[in-house]
């Protein structure tokens, strides 16, 4: 069977079971199989109405899985980690995207791959720009370190 790999992004501001947003990240990482590259998890501010920062980080996952049973097996984990439905941008205790993978572009009900604002976000390109600095983006080939010091210039300095 072949094996793709996955660009995951962890994102959590919320403490549940396993303790801090730290502790759920760090708990979600164990839940998420092949993993074979971890970024450094950053606390960052948090992006739309929520109030709280939020602790996020990225994985390189390797797995045989198509992108929509991939996405149900995060989901899966959000269920039991206590995600509740109808948070949207709302605090919780983990949120699991999918960012990129290594078969390409995908689209099906529900799922678009690359993540459809990935590139934009700090929060997801720094950790991701830690484990995968060289991954193209299939759409443009634009690489994560191009994306990534794209937000940066677009950060106010002080
Ligand atoms: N979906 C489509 N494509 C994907 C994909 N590539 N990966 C669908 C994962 N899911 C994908 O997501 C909503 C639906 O998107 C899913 O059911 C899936 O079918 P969700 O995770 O259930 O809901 P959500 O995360 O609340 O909504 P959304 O729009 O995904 O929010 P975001 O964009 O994830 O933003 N600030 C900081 N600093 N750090 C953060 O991590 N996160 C958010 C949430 C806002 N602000 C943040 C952070
Ligand atoms: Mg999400």
């Amino acid at each position: 069977m072949t094996t793709t790999s996955y660009a995951i992004a962890l994102g959590s501001n919320r403490p549940g079971r396993h303790g801090s947003p730290r502790a759920e990240i760090r708990a979600a990482l164990a839940e998420l199989g092949d993993v074979r590259a971890v970024s450094p998890i950053i606390v960052t501010a948090p992006v739309g109405p929520s109030i709280r920062a939020f602790a996020n980080a990225a994985a390189l996952v390797d797995s045989p899985l198509d992108p929509p049973a991939m996405l149900a097996r995060l989901k899966a984990i959000e269920r039991a980690f206590g995600r509740r439905r109808g948070q949207r941008w709302g605090a919780r205790v983990i949120d699991l995207d999918i960012v990129l993978w290594s078969g390409g572009a995908w689209r099906s009900p529900g799922l678009v791959v690359p993540h459809i604002a990935y590139a934009a976000r700090a929060f997801v390109l720094h950790p991701l720009a830690a484990i995968a600095a060289d991954w193209r983006d299939p759409r443009d080939g634009r690489r994560v370190r191009h994306l990534r010091h794209g937000v940066d210039r677009r950060r106010p300095r002080p």
